[in-house]
């Protein structure tokens, strides 16, 4: 009977010996991306791959041979209209940034070579309203990753999506990567945590870890409660008579604008060095609303010109009111001016950007009007990013 007992107890041994040693080779294998050597090819996983920047960057990975793993939350509606030409190529993950079982589940499943971490409310005026679920995304989203990864594979290279909104009230112009923070914004404020905690994880850790510090970046994919989707959209209804006029808010702000598609490449050559760093990454050239209004008409053969003041300023097509200031848009607390130095992103990463302000206007213009011929405004505004 003892020796039995023995003899299973032996064997039970064994077994959790041989259990041990599968988790010692699995966590070796993980530690070595067995994935990568195993296909030859490099696995990005993308948070806020239904947004904007997660469409470009999703054509842009698979375009350099990537798996690309989309990561995207449960929504009560369809939101994939910005990547539906690419889902056959895209592995799509369910799961949230705010839920770090759903992110250690699918890094687990996964094991990316690298995460782009694009997920955000991302509307500044939407964390006025919404500062705490703003904080939970943009911050807390961000240390969650950073904790998957930190536990599961310190080995996985970081992308985290910070921004010039950081930069706020600036303290200098232009703005470079040693320029002071200044957050106008709870969003501004969340982000500033984000790009904290990436550049801590990679001093603490070793953990690659980079902060693209992006300015503003647009193209017709942009949600077009943004300024200029809204701008290029409501111009293209107007040109096409489906609407008199458009409000506006503060038109004298102003923004270094670029085109989305240049400035993911930006991201994945930061995660191709051998060092991870921080970088700002914009065009050196800064425009006002008022100018990206102004621009949008004369494309469309409509040039206007401003009359009275303030709030009781409206933009004119000759003797029609296509303009109007109201205060609606106003925020409790504006970022005037950004103005990027890339000067670094230069020089390191040899990134630039190809595409100029009067260029960007026109491909959103274009791209409005083209889509309200196709379609009509009723199943045009049928998408999911309704005008604000
Ligand atoms: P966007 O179009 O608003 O996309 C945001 C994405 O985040 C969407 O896919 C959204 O999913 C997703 N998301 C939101 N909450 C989430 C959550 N809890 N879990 C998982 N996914 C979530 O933004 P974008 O313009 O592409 O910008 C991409 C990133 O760059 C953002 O982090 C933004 O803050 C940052 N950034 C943007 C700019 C710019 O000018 N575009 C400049 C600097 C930095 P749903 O479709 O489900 O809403
Ligand atoms: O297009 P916006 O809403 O972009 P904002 O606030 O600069 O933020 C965007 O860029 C950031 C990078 O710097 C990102 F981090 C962020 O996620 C987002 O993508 O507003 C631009 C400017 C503001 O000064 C705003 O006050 O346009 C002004 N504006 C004037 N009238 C308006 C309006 N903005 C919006 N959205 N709607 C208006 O009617």
């Amino acid at each position: 009977m003892t020796n039995e007992k023995n003899i299973k107890e032996s064997f039970s041994k064994i077994k959790e010996d041989i259990n041990s040693l599968k988790y010692d080779i699995n966590s070796l294998k993980t530690q070595q991306n067995p994935r990568v050597e195993n296909s030859g090819k490099k696995r990005g996983l993308i948070t806020g791959i239904t947004g904007q920047d997660g469409a470009y960057l999703a054509e842009f990975l698979l375009n350099k041979g990537y798996e690309v793993y989309g990561f995207h939350r449960r929504t009560s509606m369809d939101v994939f209209d910005r990547i539906g030409h690419l889902r056959k190529e895209i592995k799509l993950v369910e799961g949230d940034v705010t839920d770090l079982g759903s992110i250690i589940r699918v890094i687990k499943e996964i094991n990316p070579d690298e995460i782009y971490n694009l997920a955000a409310q991302s509307f500044v005026p939407d964390s006025w309203t919404q500062p705490i679920s703003t904080v939970e995304i943009n911050a807390l989203g961000v240390i969650n990753i950073l904790e998957a990864i930190r536990i599961l594979n310190p080995r996985i290279k970081f992308y985290q999506a910070s921004t010039s909104e950081m930069f706020g009230k600036v303290h200098e112009t232009p703005q470079t990567e040693n320029t002071l923070f200044h957050p106008r914004s709870p969003y501004a404020a969340s982000k500033a945590f984000g790009y904290y905690i990436t550049q801590n994880y990679r001093e603490s850790y070793n953990i690659f870890a980079c902060n693209g510090v992006l300015f503003n970046h647009e193209s017709s994919k942009r949600g077009k409660q943004f300024v200029t989707r809204k701008i290029s959209h409501s111009v293209a209804k107007i040109k096409l008579g489906y609407q008199e006029y458009f409000e506006i808010g503060n038109m004298d702000a102003k923004r270094d604008w670029g085109y989305a598609g240049d400035y993911v490449e930006a991201m994945w050559l930061m995660m191709q060095k051998e060092k991870s760093d921080n970088y700002v990454i914009g065009t050196g050239e800064t425009h006002s609303v008022r100018e990206f209004i102004e621009e949008s008409f004369k494309m469309v053969g409509m040039p206007i010109k401003w009359e009275g003041k303030g709030i009781n300023e409206v933009g004119k097509y000759k003797d029609r009111i296509v303009v109007k200031v109201s205060p609606k848009f106003y925020r409790p607390a504006e970022v005037d001016y950004l103005l990027a130095n890339p000067a670094k992103a230069k020089k390191v990463l040899g990134w630039t950007p190809k595409t100029k302000f009067k260029e960007l206007v026109k491909m959103m213009v274009e791209s409005d009007l083209d889509r309200l011929k196709k379609y009509g405004l009723q199943e045009e505004d049928k998408s999911r990013l309704d005008s604000h």
